[in-house]
């Protein structure tokens, strides 16, 4: 037995809320001298120190330069009655010039409605490959790293054929086409592979000189690489007029981690017209704070590569941080938000991403939401299962159920979609 072993003490989950340790939450619309945020242009400034803070502290800073090509390597017209199912290659090019590695192919599946105009969409990474969201024999199936689940999907280290449709529940395409839009995915291992690589593989390893010039406490962990990966996809669908996907009505989706992902990629791509956050827990849209559940010494622990080394100074320490997560929420704003939480995903904590998202609203207010939707979210209590509570560009909702996306989920996310990213609504 290690000494390891013997000196790690387990880690007990709290869920009790008589045991949450007493805090103050930081208001988004103070700044770190202690000036108040009264004006949207005050915002602006407000808004660049908080996504700073939620670089340095926790997530890593990734470069703003990005380049990419696109291939459109396959369109069935009529996949569906009614839609065509392509699949891209983007290739993300190395920023460093002195590199010699190749682009990064980054596979996108995406089925669209047949449509005059273009339509609008939900992208959103997937845990297991493109191959997964369906028994379709002719999608491909990822190259790139697979976690090994023991479940016959894997050959161990390789994505095989035994995949297909393992992960359809997640992925209603038709449900989601039939309501007028387009559903896109990538497998988020095409990205960025799902452990400590020491920044050499996916996106990471295309801007290494970029990162060694970041404090060490600054690099990006992976949740920034998926969700750079996000804003490359983003690029790609504007790039590529055979789509027929208006990239001005794009949400971006996650469930846990990947929901803490498209937090951030709604926070650091203000293109994304709308951010979907299911069942993201503690780094997404939980309050740090509170502590139940999952912590962040505990996420420190399980998934430090996750996020920079700066956050593991918050270790059993979360009322030292500078932000909690209302403020990741409130990088949104005035965009459209949808927290989805589930009644049995107690380790996420579902009360704690209703609070944050509850808090988020005097941003959303001061951005121009109307006084009755403001009202809406600030009168609030936690909603009872299978409910949702609409106001204006804040949604919120839980599922009756356990750590999942599931068919319930989506219709809340495409109602706010109707309500948002349609044409006549904007
Ligand atoms: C868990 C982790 C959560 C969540 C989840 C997932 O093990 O503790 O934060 O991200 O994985 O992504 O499925």
């Amino acid at each position: 037995t290690s000494t390891m072993a013997q000196t790690t003490k387990k880690f007990v989950p709290n869920y009790d809320e008589s045991k949450i340790p007493p805090y103050d939450l930081p208001a988004a619309l103070q700044t770190e001298n202690g000036d108040r945020v009264q004006t949207a242009e005050q915002w602006n400034d407000r808004r660049a120190e908080t996504l700073r803070l939620f670089e340095e502290h926790v997530f890593g800073i990734m470069p703003g330069q990005r380049n990419i090509k696109v291939k459109v390597v396959r369109s069935d017209r009529d996949y569906r009655p009614g839609v065509t199912r392509h699949e891209l290659d983007v290739s993300i090019l190395p920023l460093d010039s002195s590199t010699d590695r190749s682009p990064l192919v980054v596979q996108v599946l995406a089925d669209v409605p047949q449509s005059d105009d273009p339509v609008p969409a939900i992208l959103g990474l997937n845990f297991q490959g493109n191959h997964t969201i369906d028994e379709d024999p002719k999608t491909r199936i990822p190259t790139s790293w697979v976690r090994d689940r023991r479940n016959g999907t894997t050959d161990g280290s390789k994505a095989i054929e035994a995949g297909r449709g393992v992960a359809s529940t997640r992925w209603p395409s038709k449900m989601i086409t039939d309501r007028g839009y387009a559903m896109l995915t990538v497998y988020y291992g095409d990205i960025d592979p799902d452990f400590d690589d020491g920044f050499e593989n996916g996106v990471h390893g295309l801007m290494r000189e970029f990162i060694a010039s970041l404090p060490e406490n600054h690099r990006p962990g992976s949740i920034a690489g998926w969700a750079y990966g996000l804003s490359c996809v983003l690029d790609a669908i504007e790039q590529t007029e055979a789509l027929n996907v208006d990239a001005t009505r794009v949400g971006v989706l996650g469930h846990s981690r990947l929901g803490k992902t498209s937090l951030w990629a709604g926070a650091t791509d203000p293109r994304f017209a709308m951010v979907i956050s299911n069942d993201s827990g503690c780094g997404g849209a939980a309050l740090c704070r509170r502590a139940i559940g999952e912590t962040v010494a505990r996420i420190n622990t399980s998934f430090p590569h996750w996020f920079n080394d700066a956050y593991l100074q918050y270790n059993e320490n979360e009322s030292a941080l500078p932000i909690d997560q209302h403020q990741l929420i409130a990088l949104s704003a005035p965009r459209a938000i949808a927290v989805g939480s589930a009644t049995q995903d107690e380790w996420a904590d579902p009360k704690g991403e209703f609070l944050a998202w509850q808090t988020a609203a005097p941003v959303y207010q001061l951005l121009g939401m109307s006084s009755e939707d403001v009202k809406v979210v600030e009168e609030a209590s936690m909603p009872n299962e299978q409910s949702v509570i609409n106001a204006g560009p804040m949604q919120y909702h839980l599922r009756e159920g356990k750590h999942d996306l599931a068919d319930y989920d989506w219709e809340c996310y495409l109602d706010l979609a109707d309500r948002t990213l349609q044409t006549e609504s904007r």
